[in-house]
C-alpha cells in the first residue's frame, strides 16, 4: 500500500479513489483544483489534513518557524463603516480615540529599541487623508530608518488616497516614497459579494481590494492577504476566496503571507454566531497551506486565535507567527480574544516554538533571518 493509500485508509477507514488521487497530487506537490480542495475539505479527517499540510509546510520552510518583534499601532477607532463583525469601531464619542502625529511618534519611540516592524492600522477616520500621513511616515522613516513600516489595509488606502484627490497609482507611489514598506492583509474579509452586502455593505468591494494589492505589487510594495472566516460564509466561499488569491499571486507574486482570521463574536452585531471550533480552525489553516501553493508563508496571528491554537497550527501548515505585539492591539481583545493584554516575550515565543519541535527564527519584515550580534 502506498503512503497516500495508507493515510487515506487509516484516517478515513474507507477506500476513496477520488481522495487518493488528491492525496497523491498534494504529496507530489502538484496544484489541486477548487473542486478537489472542496472534496478534500469535506471528506478528509483532520489528521490527514494535518499530515498533508505539514508536508507542504516542511517542503517550503523546513522546520523554521518565523516570528517578528513588532507592535500593532492602532491610530483610531473612529470609522465611517459599520461592519457587522467589528467590535473595534467606537459607538459613542466618549468611547472613541484618535492619535495625533506626536502620539504616534511617542508610541514608536517607546518601543523602537525592541522592534523591527511597526504595523499601523485603524478605522476609516472621516477626516484624515494622505496629507496627514505622508509627513508622519516620513518622520518615522527619518527617525528610525531600519524600522519596517507595514501600514494601512486596502480599505484605508482607498479612502486616504481618494480623499486627498490622488489616483491610486500616484497615492501608492507617494506612500512608498515617504517610507511605506509593505501593506497588511486586512480588509479582505471574505470576497463573496453576497456576504459583503449582508455584513459590510459600505466597505470597498472585493474587486477594489484586489486592484489595490495588484497596483501595490506592480510598484514593488509587497503585501499580505487575510480571510475572515467563521461567520456566515460557506466552505465553498472560503475556498473561492483562496482561489482568487492564488490567481492574483500567480499574476504578481507580491504576497508574502496568508493569514486566516478567526471571527471573534463578542461586542459586535454577529454575537449570536457560535465561534468556529479548534478543529475547524485547524482545517482552515491546513487547506490554506495546501491550496495556496504559491504563497511562501502561512501566518497565525496569535492574539486572535489564542496561544494554544496558534502553536497547534504549527502542525497544520503554519510557519509564521505574529508577533511580540507589546500589548498594542485592541481589535481582538474587544472582540473577546482569550489574551486580553496581548504580549509575548521573545523567550516565550522561542520556548513555545521549540516545544512544538520547530526551529524559532526571528525574521525581519521581508523574511530574512535577523542576524544577531554578540
Ligand atoms: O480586516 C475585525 C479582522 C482585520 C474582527 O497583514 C476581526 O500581517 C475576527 O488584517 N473577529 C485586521 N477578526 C487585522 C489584520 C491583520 C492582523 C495581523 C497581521 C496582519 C498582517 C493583518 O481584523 C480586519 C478584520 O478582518 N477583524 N474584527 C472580529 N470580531
Amino acid at each position: 500500500m502506498s503512503l497516500p493509500e495508507k493515510m487515506a485508509s487509516c484516517c478515513n477507514n474507507i477506500s476513496d479513489k477520488k481522495l487518493d488521487t488528491i492525496i497523491s497530487k498534494v504529496l507530489n506537490f502538484q496544484r489541486i483544483s477548487l473542486n478537489e480542495a472542496f472534496y478534500l475539505y469535506t471528506h478528509a479527517e483532520l489528521p490527514l489534513m494535518g499530515y498533508l499540510s505539514n508536508k507542504i509546510r516542511e517542503f517550503k520552510n523546513g522546520n523554521n518557524t518565523y516570528y517578528i518583534k513588532n507592535i500593532h499601532l492602532e491610530y483610531t477607532n473612529l470609522c465611517i463603516n459599520k461592519c457587522a463583525f467589528c467590535s473595534f469601531r467606537s459607538k459613542t464619542k466618549e468611547d472613541s480615540w484618535e492619535l495625533s502625529a506626536e502620539g504616534i511618534m511617542s508610541i514608536i519611540k517607546e518601543n523602537a529599541s525592541s522592534i523591527n516592524e511597526v504595523h499601523i492600522v485603524g478605522g476609516i477616520h472621516p477626516e484624515k487623508d494622505l496629507n496627514f500621513w505622508l509627513p508622519v511616515l516620513r518622520s518615522i522613516k527619518d527617525t528610525y530608518p531600519t524600522l519596517h513600516i507595514k501600514a494601512f489595509t486596502a480599505a484605508e488606502l482607498d479612502f486616504l488616497i481618494s480623499k486627498a484627490g490622488y489616483a491610486l497609482k500616484k497615492g501608492l507611489a507617494l506612500l512608498k516614497d515617504n517610507g511605506l514598506d509593505s501593506i497588511p492583509g486586512g480588509g479582505a474579509e471574505i470576497f463573496d459579494e453576497d456576504c459583503r452586502k449582508k455584513l459590510f455593505p459600505t466597505k470597498i468591494s472585493a474587486k477594489k481590494w484586489l486592484a489595490i494589492h495588484k497596483a501595490a505589487h506592480k510598484i514593488n510594495i509587497p503585501s499580505n492577504a487575510t480571510m475572515l472566516y467563521g461567520h456566515i460564509e460557506t466552505i465553498s466561499q472560503r475556498l473561492k476566496h483562496l482561489d482568487i488569491l492564488r490567481n492574483l499571486q500567480d499574476n504578481t507574486n507580491g504576497f508574502n503571507a496568508f493569514i486566516p482570521l478567526k471571527f471573534k463574536s463578542r461586542n459586535n452585531a454577529l454575537s449570536y454566531i457560535k465561534e468556529s471550533s479548534i478543529i475547524e480552525d485547524l482545517k482552515v489553516f491546513a487547506v490554506s497551506r495546501i491550496y495556496l501553493d504559491n504563497f511562501q508563508h502561512i501566518k497565525a496571528y496569535w492574539p486572535m486565535l489564542g496561544k494554544d491554537t496558534a502553536f497547534l497550527a504549527l502542525d497544520f501548515g503554519v510557519d509564521d507567527m505574529d508577533g511580540t505585539i507589546n500589548n498594542t492591539t485592541s481589535i481582538y481583545s474587544r472582540a473577546g480574544a482569550t489574551d486580553q493584554k496581548p504580549q509575548m516575550s521573545e523567550t516565550e515565543f522561542k520556548d513555545m516554538i521549540k516545544v512544538h519541535r520547530r526551529i524559532p527564527v526571528e525574521r525581519n519584515a521581508v523574511y530574512d533571518a535577523v542576524i544577531k550580534g554578540n
